[in-house]
């Protein structure tokens, strides 16, 4: 099994790039902010409680999103692989995923971080905000809540598996095709 985590601030093409590796890699997707705005989508109670704090750009419980990752991996029994986007944002929720994957004899592999400068970023957010639909991308406020959470909380989960020599820093900047020849050649190197 090959265990991927695609790691970087908002904004910093994680979803963008996560499409692409799983066609190319044929791993399974698991972005959490996919499924809670899917659980928002559908309008059911833990979708209601998140939308709040999303909206304020902050991060959503650790054990709702372990919850809904945990689920994830049972429903996906003849994965290959885990590409694992927006996954984990705290060091509680590191902790928790090695447990998950102690259960199915399979650690993570790598975690290949994206690396872009924030005024990029907010450009990106402002950008996608125009059309996306998303009440988290149009208010430059909630964006810097939301880059604030990503240094308060997650930047410390590039320095938990930085422990096990597992991150590799990848330029974010540039098109996203010359991104994902970068991101490409790193997962090559290691599958
Ligand atoms: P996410 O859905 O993970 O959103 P993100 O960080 O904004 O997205 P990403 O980095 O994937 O950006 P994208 O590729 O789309 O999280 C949303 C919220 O959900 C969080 O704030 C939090 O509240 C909650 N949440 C999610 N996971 C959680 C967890 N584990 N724990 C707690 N809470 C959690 O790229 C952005 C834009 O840039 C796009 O418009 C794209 O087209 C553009 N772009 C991409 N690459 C580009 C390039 N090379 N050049 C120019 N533009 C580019």
């Amino acid at each position: 099994m090959f265990n991927l985590i695609l790691f970087g601030p908002p904004g910093s093409g994680k979803g963008t790039q996560s499409e692409k590796i799983i066609e190319r890699f044929h791993l399974v997707h698991l972005s959490t902010g996919d499924l809670l705005r899917s659980q928002i989508a559908q309008q059911t109670a833990l979708g209601l409680e998140a939308k709040k704090l999303m909206d304020k750009g902050q991060l959503v419980p650790d054990e709702v999103v372990v919850e809904m990752i945990s689920t994830a991996l049972e429903e996906n029994p003849q994965a290959k692989g885990f590409l694992f986007d927006g996954f984990p944002r705290t060091a509680a929720q590191a902790q928790a995923l090695d447990i998950l994957l102690e259960i199915k004899r399979t650690p993570v592999k790598v975690m290949l971080a994206l690396d872009v400068s924030e005024e990029e970023l907010v450009k990106r957010i402002l950008k996608r905000g125009q059309s996306s639909g998303r009440s988290d991308d149009t208010d430059e406020t909630i964006i810097a809540a939301r880059v604030a959470e990503y240094k308060n909380k997650t930047e410390a989960v590039a320095d938990y598996y930085r422990k096990s020599d597992k991150v590799v820093m990848v330029s974010g900047e540039g098109s996203i095709d010359e991104i994902f020849a970068r991101l490409s050649a790193e997962i090559e190197k290691r599958m």
